[in-house]
């Protein structure tokens, strides 16, 4: 049976969760959430998601939601071993424990600012509302010294958790881009390993096929 992804596609979080299984060949099927009709809230989707947002998966009668969770076992259940699994080999104790600091990175350092700047600026106006310039500048500001970090880091290393690509970095993508296309950021594109780093990551072809919706 065909993994389903209950969401919303546009959403950052479902299109994370798509990006995943592009990246690793599994079909899925969107079963649409509609945000702006507030069926996230419905008792059919609290049934799968009880904190009333998206994603949810249901793969074969599996349910899962939190969508950094879902890509892990996506990786785990689908992924191939070796150079290009997207997450080390759960018995390589010391890659493991680089992958997961990689993931506490982005969840601590980018996604609770970044996904502030992209609510402010993109998703409100896009719902009728006003930008709060003073949240956006304040987050800004954070962000920008997060990246001046992520630029050292990434200066002896090519990806957040060593020189091989994970899902760490891959879990920037959908907030990156909204903050960098949508709200005009250019904190991602003026550092230069940052700006190697994002290059790289923006331009795989599992990204572009849901960059604009899952
Ligand atoms: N930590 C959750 C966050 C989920 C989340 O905030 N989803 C947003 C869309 S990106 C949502 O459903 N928002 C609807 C709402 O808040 O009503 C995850 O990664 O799955």
């Amino acid at each position: 049976m065909t993994l389903i992804i209950y969401g919303f596609r546009k959403s950052t979080c479902t299109r994370r969760v798509a990006l995943i299984c592009k990246e690793l060949n599994v079909p899925y099927e969107v079963v649409d959430v509609n945000l702006a009709a507030g069926e996230q809230r419905s008792e059919a989707h609290l049934a799968r998601q009880p904190f009333g947002v998206v994603p949810a998966i249901s793969d074969n009668g599996f349910e899962l939601f939190e969508s950094r969770a879902i890509c892990r076992y996506l990786v785990q259940k689908y992924g191939k071993p070796g150079p290009d699994s997207l997450m080390p080999d759960p018995k390589d104790v010391e890659a493991t424990a680089k992958f997961e600091q990689a993931a506490s990175i982005e969840n601590n350092n980018f996604d609770v600012f970044a996904g502030q700047i992209a609510l402010e600026s993109v998703v409100k106006p896009m719902r009728g509302g006003t930008t709060d310039t003073e949240v956006v500048k304040k987050n800004t500001a954070i962000l920008e010294a997060k990246l001046d970090v992520y630029d050292r880091i990434l200066s002896k290393q090519k990806y957040l958790a060593g020189d091989v690509l994970t899902i760490a970095d891959l879990f920037h993508l959908p907030f990156g881009m909204v903050i960098t296309e949508g709200a005009k950021y250019d904190g991602l594109l003026k550092r230069p390993n940052v700006a190697r780093w994002w290059k790289d990551i923006s331009s795989r072809p599992a990204w572009q096929a849901v960059k604009d919706g899952a």
